[in-house]
């Protein structure tokens, strides 16, 4: 490459990343007074330098014990990324600041745009006007086998809702040689989140193993629409997912994802959860109160077990793909966090081995207290 005169002067990084960061800003914001704007993001950027964190520690959980809704900077990777976005707090963003990205569609795409983005977890805490704005704002892109959507380390620009196509996922650790295959996108999903959420560069590295088409959505819009309402979601059920257990076998990225997809739900005394015999749509999570689970057999009712904060029930229908295998009936006013069956078979994989050992645990039970092994024992 001929770089003729640049050879004589090194531009420091510091340099690049501050002006790029200050273009970015300037061009998102388009202030009426250039000067004036300036002067407020060089003063904002001093004053934030006192607070800059360096580096999260690899064994830093996704829980931590504070309330404060900031978000966390560099968990994934020892890399610092922009001051700037490092000092960004969602509770103190102004929803709307900024240029709206609008992009025009045709009915065709818009409907293709709707069943795409269905599904996805991170939209589920939409009004329909903020979804309106990120139909709006996407935009499509289609990719060839091979190309790599997302490569590890990059700084975040955009978010992307699969609509076709098969994405390969890799991780390169510190001291890999080569990087990882760590997951498979089929057809459907989102990633590129991570980078944008939590102002780091990305995580992982995305390549399309297929023909393919994402939707897209710039940064910006990101921040703007999805940034708090995903932020809130995944700060209340930290300390949920803390205290289940079974959950540490999930990585802090699939605790993230689980997040995501449990909806709160709630019952107060007496009040029945799951009925024996009934088809099975998902599995609960207990977060506060009690739940008592009975089982009738045989003309027998008995109360089996009782479930409190940090339990789970009604994955049994689930795993073995049969009805309900009990009742289970609130205590007292009882908070419960309920992932459906989807979302169940997607992320809890890794947990498949602990969920089928208490499964064996049932069933010694039940022999214990009916004499007989009914029919819970079709574990798959
Ligand atoms: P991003 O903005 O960092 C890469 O860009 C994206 O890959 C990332 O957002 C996620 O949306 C997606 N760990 C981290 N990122 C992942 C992972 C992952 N899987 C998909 N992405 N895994 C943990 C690996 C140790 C795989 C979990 C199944
Ligand atoms: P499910 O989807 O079948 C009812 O819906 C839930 O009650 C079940 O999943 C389990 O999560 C939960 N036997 C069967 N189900 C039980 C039991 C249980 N305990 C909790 N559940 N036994 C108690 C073992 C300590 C054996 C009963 C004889």
């Amino acid at each position: 490459m001929n770089r003729g005169s640049m050879d004589k002067f090194s531009i420091p990084n510091q340099l690049r990343e501050v002006l790029l960061d200050f273009t970015i800003n300037y061009l998102l914001e388009q202030p009426p007074d250039l000067l004036q704007f300036g002067v407020d993001f060089f003063t904002k950027l001093r004053d934030s330098r006192t607070q800059i964190k360096i580096d999260g520690s690899p064994e830093e959980s996704l829980v931590s014990g504070d309330e404060e809704v900031e978000p966390p900077v560099g968990r994934f990777s020892t890399r610092r990324k922009s001051v700037f976005a490092e000092t960004y707090n969602p509770e103190e963003d102004d929803e709307e600041e900024g240029v709206r990205a609008v992009y025009p569609k045709s009915d065709e795409q818009r409907q293709r745009l709707a069943d795409s983005v269905k599904n996805i977890l991170l939209f589920r805490a939409l009004d329909p006007e903020q979804m309106q704005d990120v139909l709006d704002a996407m935009f499509e892109r289609r990719v060839q086998p091979n190309e790599y959507v997302i490569k590890q380390g990059d700084d975040g620009d955009n978010f992307y809702v699969i609509e076709s196509g098969t994405y390969l996922t890799f991780v390169k650790s510190d001291g890999d040689a080569e990087p990882k295959e760590v997951y498979k996108y089929e057809g459907s999903g989102s990633f590129g989140e991570l980078a944008l959420m939590y102002n780091m560069p990305r995580a992982a590295t995305i390549q399309a193993a297929s023909e393919g088409s994402l939707w897209a959505m710039d940064r910006q819009t990101f921040r703007r629409i999805l940034l708090k309402s995903a932020f809130r979601k995944r700060k209340m059920y930290e300390s949920l997912i803390e205290s289940v257990p079974m959950l540490k076998a999930l990585e802090m990225y699939e605790r993230m994802n689980l997040a995501d997809a449990l909806v709160p739900r709630s019952f107060g005394p007496g009040e029945v959860i799951i009925r024996q015999g009934d088809a099975a749509d998902g599995m609960f999570f207990v977060e506060a109160g009690e739940v008592s689970i009975t089982v009738a057999e045989g003309g027998n009712e008995a109360e089996v077990n009782r479930v409190q904060k940090g339990g789970y029930f009604g994955e049994l229908a689930l795993v073995t793909h049969r009805p309900r295998a009990a009742t289970a009936v609130a205590v007292d006013c009882v908070k419960l966090a309920f992932l459906d069956v989807e979302a169940f078979e997607r992320l809890l994989g890794p947990c498949m081995q602990i969920m089928k050992r208490s499964i064996e645990d049932y069933e010694s039970q039940l022999v214990r207290i009916f004499g007989s092994k009914a029919d819970i024992s079709d574990v798959r």
